[in-house]
């Protein structure tokens, strides 16, 4: 972290905003003005005017339970009417929405009136299968227009949805659809990837299957299935029922029910400090103010002449506030695109932002670092010019990287956002304005309008400028998470129990504040890993790795990675019985498939040692930093709290 640190230290470059962009920017200096002067007032204002509410809400903020806030609890309002029938009423109806891209090179534009038919007998066919208010609805699908539709037509009803990735692995849906009680899973038979269609009902299947005892079985009544991949699928009657059976039959009249600001939107599971993913509870009102506000600010939306992307997953919260809920309820045309970057060739993504003439591009640190690696003659054989902003989240950017999105990418000439936010707070808190805002490479630089945010030291005081400490937020926001579904205590326990005293939410991220006091984010300070962009916990994929019939103990960490910010780094203490039968080659490959199986690709470890024992202090905690720094190929760090200190050398020279 320290040699980060200096290197950041070092940045000092400087872009001033564009008079010309400035002008005609969305964003305007006031906002920081009216927010500081009356911060529940300046969301109230945003709430009122970017929403359309059924009962207006008299109360902003109760904050009378903290921390469980309620933001604009007396309104009630219609989540998808507000991202759609709102737009087909004001005559844009004719306007895309969706331009779908699909892998195999299939597209198709969809409208605001069409997106809003279809969600409209999805919510039907939803209600004839008894879904109602409250209830959970699992999504594994891929990057399809039905995605978003499902997404939309559960909200509508006042259900609640929770997207399980399509990346993850049986077991993980299967313990995600437990844990909500889920009702009815929404999948595909398979979606493109990578040229090849990747199966998806399968693993719905298994995650059903009857193992004993209670389990998704026990609550899951029905599986609606999207005919995307056209791959042979196992087929449950009175169970399966396929999407195009029923969801172009059903009655397209339906009428947007409100529903009180606090009712539960969606449940999306993210990794934590312990193996048990958490279940972030989000709900309405506030979610949405903030997702469309933020959007339409951080990324300059002028819905009537731009084309957006965002290349997120909906699997994941980005894709949920910048992919559904904020460009939706903001009326904006955008790309959703289904597969991976390098299909069929490195510059697919290029061709597309070509295709469509994407005017804003929001995607993470990893992707640009990969297309680095590529060479810039790949999107320089492309014409790019409709680019105007640029944005990045999901990581630290590097200042090479924003310095290469920028120059490559944005012609020199656009504004990079970098984005500051996590699945818990629902929607960007941290970022440059574009038009406003004098950008700085590697710095996500200060808090939006409305948010309040501080770097405190361990005691909560604050660190001031050109000190670093921990990354806290000192007041409620709308898009808040509103808890963990199931939880309550751990809620309060993870974000609210450090900083007890002063009240403050803790994020579990490093920052540094500058001479100006701007923030430099540093990374996780906890046991959650950043790869690629997606947090994974090292407790969860050790206790995926001790699950195997192999392993006798499994220490995990995060190590710095060039293209991927973090890796998997997973060292493996091995039972004797097995390493005398196998090579530790073929066990450590044997644990890295085994992992991608239990949790799911993306939880797969870079590399697998196979160590004869593992760095513990005298109280058997394992110390990770000595692990990461054999990871990263560094001079192991102080070993004295070392039960026995000879242990280092031994695994260095294992690893080696
Ligand atoms: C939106 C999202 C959240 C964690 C967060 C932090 C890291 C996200 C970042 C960033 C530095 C940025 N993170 N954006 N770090 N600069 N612009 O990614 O949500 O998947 O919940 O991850 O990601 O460490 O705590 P989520």
């Amino acid at each position: 972290m320290s040699s980060q640190i200096d290197h950041l230290l070092d940045e000092n470059r400087r872009f001033a905003p564009d008079p010309a962009f400035a002008a005609n920017a969305v964003a305007k200096p006031e906002l920081y003005e009216r927010a500081k002067a009356d911060r529940e007032g300046f969301w109230a204002d945003q709430s009122r005017e970017l929403l359309d509410w059924s009962t207006p809400f008299t109360e902003v903020l109760d904050w009378s339970n903290p921390p469980f806030a309620k933001w604009f609890a007396d309104g009630s309002l219609n989540v998808a009417y507000n991202c759609l029938d709102r737009h087909v009423e004001a005559g844009n109806g004719d306007r895309v929405a969706l331009y779908f891209e699909g892998e195999p090179g299939d597209s198709r534009a969809v409208t605001y009136a069409e997106l809003t038919d279809e969600v409209k007998r999805l919510a039907n066919v939803l209600t004839d299968l008894g879904i109602g208010e409250g209830d959970r609805v699992a999504l594994y699908l891929p990057m399809i227009p039905e995605a978003v539709a499902s997404m939309l037509a559960v909200a509508r009803i006042g259900a609640v949805h929770s997207v399980v990735f399509g990346g993850f692995s049986a077991d993980s849906l299967r313990s995600r659809i437990d844990d909500a009680g889920a009702k009815l899973v929404i999948t595909a038979d398979g979606g493109y990837r990578k040229g090849n269609v990747s199966p998806l009902k399968p693993a719905v299947d298994q995650a059903l299957e009857d193992r004993g005892g209670l389990g998704p079985q026990a609550t899951v009544e029905h599986v609606l299935v999207v005919k995307r991949g056209g791959n042979d699928i196992d087929w449950v009657e009175d169970r399966d029922i396929w999407y195009h059976d029923v969801v172009p039959q059903a009655s397209a009249e339906h009428t947007a029910q409100a529903f009180p600001a606090e009712t539960p939107l969606f449940i999306l599971y993210t990794s934590g400090t312990t193996g048990k993913p958490k279940g972030i509870l989000h709900t309405s009102g506030g979610y949405l103010t903030q997702a469309a506000f933020t959007h339409r600010n951080v990324f300059d939306l002028h819905p009537e002449s731009d084309v957006y992307w965002c290349t997120a997953d909906i699997g994941w919260i980005t894709g949920h506030s910048y992919v559904v809920y904020g460009p939706l309820a903001n009326g904006a045309t955008q790309v959703l695109y289904e597969g991976t970057p390098e299909f069929p060739a490195p510059g697919r993504w290029w061709d597309v932002i070509e295709k469509y003439k994407v005017t804003i591009f929001y995607t993470a640190p990893t992707a640009i670092r990969g297309f680095m690696k590529q060479g810039r003659q790949i999107p320089q054989a492309r014409d790019l010019s409709s680019l105007r902003l640029l944005g990045s989240v999901g990581e630290p950017i590097n200042p090479e990287a924003w310095i290469w999105y920028r120059e490559v990418i944005g012609a020199g000439k656009t504004p990079i956002v970098d984005t500051w936010w996590q699945t818990e707070t629902g929607a960007i808190m941290v970022s440059a304005l574009p038009g406003i805002t004098e950008t700085k490479p590697g710095s996500a630089q200060v808090a939006l309008p409305g948010i309040s945010i501080d770097v405190v030291d361990e005691k909560g005081e604050q660190v001031g400028n050109g000190n670093g400490g921990l990354l806290v937020i000192t007041e409620p926001w709308p898009s808040m998470l509103r808890g963990i579904w199931g939880d309550p205590d751990r809620f309060v326990e993870t974000y609210w129990s450090m900083f007890q005293d002063n009240g403050y939410y803790f994020a579990g991220d490093g920052a540094r504040l500058d001479e100006d006091g701007d923030i430099w984010f540093l990374g996780r300070v906890d046991d959650v890993m950043n790869v690629s962009g997606h947090r994974l916990s090292t407790a969860e994929i050790e206790s995926a790795l001790v699950a195997h019939e192999a392993t006798a103990e499994a220490a995990v960490v995060g190590a710095s990675d060039e293209t991927t910010g973090q890796a998997v780094v997973a060292f493996v203490i091995l039972k004797e019985s097995f390493l005398r039968e196998n090579s530790a080659e073929g066990l450590a490959n044997d644990l890295r498939a085994w992992v991608g199986q239990q949790i799911g690709p993306i939880a797969r470890p870079r590399d697998v040692y196979i160590v004869g024992e593992l760095p513990k202090t005298r109280s058997g905690k394992i110390m990770r930093r000595l692990l990461r720094d054999v990871a990263e190929g560094r001079e192991v760090g102080d070993t004295t709290t070392l039960a026995d200190t000879a242990v280092m050398s031994v695994i260095s020279a294992q690893v080696r």
